[in-house]
């Protein structure tokens, strides 16, 4: 057998008599009523959930409601929610807590503007004189200068070539009178002599020295023969 029992408020003092559960009511000799209670949540039963309380006699006598006693149950329901009431008054300020702990840095704002340029500074020092640039072109030939000092004067050229011929002369003079008889002249001589064999002909000829009786290079003036000092000219004959 069920009954639902509905309460508006279940007070603290109904729930601890209840939970007590043990509270037997005297009934016959021998035998004595039990009752278990037990949450019962949301549901069928409690919309709002309640007290579930099983009744019935222990049979057995342990002081125990087992299953198979259960003779009733019964529900203790909780009220639906009521409205919220107004807001009491405020309570008076409690005193100020500990500060707490300093809490982690914020994240970095965004970059202000650009402030306004600061005056110019002092010139810095003379940096290194830099490496030598490239070549440049070649620029316009300059105005000739004034003449320089006269050098001294460079030794003598070679003779030039012959210049050409004159223009002719005055006609031959009268023939003068005919002069003494002159010295006479040197004789041309030749000496032609065997070769041998060598360096000047490898076979053997002729050495022909040819030159004037003169008396040069030590010779003897119109001796008749050709000193070696007269020689002027040596050729050879040479045999094939
Ligand atoms: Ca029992
Ligand atoms: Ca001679």
């Amino acid at each position: 057998m069920k009954r639902r029992i509905s309460v508006s408020v279940v007070s603290p003092f109904l729930f601890g008599l209840v939970s007590l559960g043990c509270a037997a009511t005297q009934g016959d000799e021998g035998v004595g009523s039990l009752i278990a209670t037990e949450t019962e949540p949301s549901g069928e039963n409690c919309p709002n959930g309640g007290v579930k309380l099983n009744h019935g006699t222990d049979d057995d006598f342990d002081d125990v409601l087992d299953e198979e006693e259960i003779q009733g149950v019964e529900y203790i329901c909780n009220g639906a929610t009521g409205p919220v009431g107004p807001a009491g008054q405020d309570g008076e300020d409690g005193e100020d807590g500990a500060t707490g702990p300093t809490g982690p840095s914020g994240p970095t704002g965004p970059q202000g503007r650009t402030g306004e340029t600061g005056p110019e500074g002092p010139s810095g020092a003379t940096g290194p004189t830099g490496p030598a640039g490239p070549e440049g072109p070649t620029g316009d030939v300059g105005p000739e200068g004034p003449p320089g000092e006269t050098g001294p004067t460079g030794p003598t050229g070679d003779t030039g070539p012959e210049g050409p011929e004159g223009p002719q002369g005055q006609p031959a003079g009268p023939k003068g009178d005919t002069g003494d008889k002159g010295d006479p002249g040197f004789t041309s001589l030749i000496n032609i002599v065997d070769e041998p064999p060598g360096a000047n002909c490898p076979n053997g000829g002729l050495k022909i020295q040819s030159g004037i009786d003169n008396g040069d290079g030590g010779g003897f003036a119109r001796s008749g023969s050709l000193e070696p000092g007269e020689v002027d000219q040596t050729q050879y004959l040479c045999s094939v």
